[in-house]
């Protein structure tokens, strides 16, 4: 962990209480040091850190476009480059911004091969417009642009795998991640900025405002969506699979009605047909990615 990086997110932000992009913010930086450029493209993170004249952030920080992110991050690299200068390069985004308005410039710049580490902080909507789908919503959620109702059961298309097309590119370094599991976030970052080339991080962050649920329980939720198998904590190098988490898996129930955004799964009545569909998404999960664990039964007793 980078010396003496705690304080280099300030408290003085304005994420709603149980934000678990403020958490990623804290992270990444704990992981960096200061030794750090940081590229910011819109979304709730560059809203709640940077309210002008003012910045949580105690590291050099630029604001992009969700269009030119990685272009912005590109160029800073070949202009560091150039300089002989050392300092790391991150971009954020969200997963608005990561999955879909900004995946043009990503894509240029993984080909390119740059040197630099982009992390999506994953709240799987465009929350800070007020929650519309993006890319990463995931099946049945209900957001303002795929609302639940009489003729919508929510989203109507599964989350899509960013990691894979990122891995696809020839990324040495692909990993998800969860702000449940902090170490573990500030782990993989360490060593996304350690790999030279294109590295990708992707941080699952619940979002209390857009997903319905009490800010107490942002930790909590998050490591149901990884004991049900819905989120994967996993990690890729050269393009193989080489670390993944182990569960031992709950129903997908569990963490759907935790969430306002799944309620209508539940009421006015049970709809166990869309259910099944999302254990079948964790379930193909859990065979894609082995996370099942075994629970290794006692030996029988040795009878003399
Ligand atoms: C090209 C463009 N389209 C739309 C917007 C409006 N906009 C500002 S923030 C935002 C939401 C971003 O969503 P995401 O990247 O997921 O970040 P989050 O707000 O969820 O943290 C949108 C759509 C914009 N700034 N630029
Ligand atoms: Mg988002």
């Amino acid at each position: 962990m980078a010396e003496a990086s705690c304080e280099l997110f300030d408290c003085g932000h304005r994420a709603c209480g149980g934000c678990g992009a403020a958490l990623v913010s804290r992270l990444i930086l704990k992981a960096t040091g200061k030794d750090t450029i940081i590229v910011s493209a819109t979304g709730c993170m560059e809203v709640f850190t940077t309210p002008y004249p003012e910045t949580a952030w105690k590291v050099p920080w630029i604001h992009s476009l969700f269009e030119n992110n990685s272009a912005v991050a590109s160029g800073i690299c070949a202009s560091l480059k150039k300089q002989g200068r050392t300092e790391k390069v991150v971009a954020i985004g969200g997963d608005g911004s990561t999955f879909d308005i900004g995946m043009l410039c990503l894509s240029g710049a993984f080909e390119r091969g740059h040197d630099f580490t982009y992390i999506c902080y994953d709240n799987e909507a465009y929350m800070n417009t007020g929650i519309q789908r993006s890319g990463a919503t995931p099946y049945d959620a209900s957001t303002t642009t795929s609302p639940a109702g009489k003729c919508s059961k929510g989203n109507s298309r599964p989350k899509k795998d960013l990691p894979q097309i990122l891995a696809a590119h020839g990324a040495p370094y692909v990993a998800t991640a969860s702000i449940a599991y902090p170490s573990d976030v500030v782990k993989k970052i360490e060593k996304a900025i350690n790999t030279p080339g294109p590295c990708y991080v992707q941080i699952h962050a619940p979002c209390c405002t857009g997903w319905g649920f009490e800010g107490e329980k942002t930790l909590a939720i998050g490591k149901l969506a990884i004991e049900t198998g819905l989120w994967v904590n996993f990690e890729m190098e050269d393009g193989v699979v080489t670390r993944v988490k182990k569960v031992v898996r709950k129903p997908v129930e569990t963490y759907l009605k935790e969430q306002k955004r799944f309620r209508h799964l539940f009421k006015p009545k049970v709809n166990a047909e869309e259910i099944a569909k999302i254990q079948a998404i964790a379930d193909k999960n859990a065979v894609k990615y082995g996370t099942d664990l075994k629970l290794k039964s006692k030996p029988d007793p040795v009878i003399p």
